[in-house]
């Protein structure tokens, strides 16, 4: 009796460790493929990307570990575009569903949008127009160095 009760308590224990990591998890998981949105007066570039249809100019931007970058985006095509940062992954299920992302931005013909973002993690983030028949094309990456 006293072998069942060390059994059930030991086994309450694993269950509760375990979800308490799979939710930190969670969160550092998302922390380190895109950062986070920064503070103004932390910015340390301002980058220019243009939207093209269909492409993003320049397709590939490199920043370094913990900078703030503010950048500027510029619909310079006829069509919306807009723009996610993610995995290859996230960008995917972006472009096959049409739930809401609270970090898509859209841009109209001629429109700018400002996006100020730190870059705390070490990696390659990637970045898409997720709209479906602009998704193939549309793509680019940020690499974040040390
Ligand atoms: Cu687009």
């Amino acid at each position: 009796m006293y072998r069942m009760l060390l059994i059930f308590l030991f086994s309450t224990f694993v269950l509760f460790s375990y979800t308490a990591f799979a939710e930190t998890n969670q969160l550092n998981n998302e922390e380190v493929l895109i950062g986070k949105p920064g503070d103004p007066s932390q910015v340390s570039r301002t980058i220019k990307l243009a939207l093209l249809d269909n492409m993003f100019l320049p397709p590939e931007i490199t920043v370094s570990e913990g900078e703030t970058i503010k950048f500027v985006l510029k619909n310079l095509g006829n069509n919306t575009h807009h723009f996610l940062m993610g995995s290859v992954d996230d960008l995917k299920k972006a472009a096959s569903t049409k739930r809401k992302n609270e970090h898509l931005i859209r841009v109209k013909p001629s429109e700018e949008k400002e996006l100020i973002w730190q870059f705390t993690k070490v990696g390659t983030i990637n970045f898409a127009c997720p709209i479906r028949d602009h998704f193939k094309t549309m793509r680019g990456k940020i690499i974040v160095k040390k």
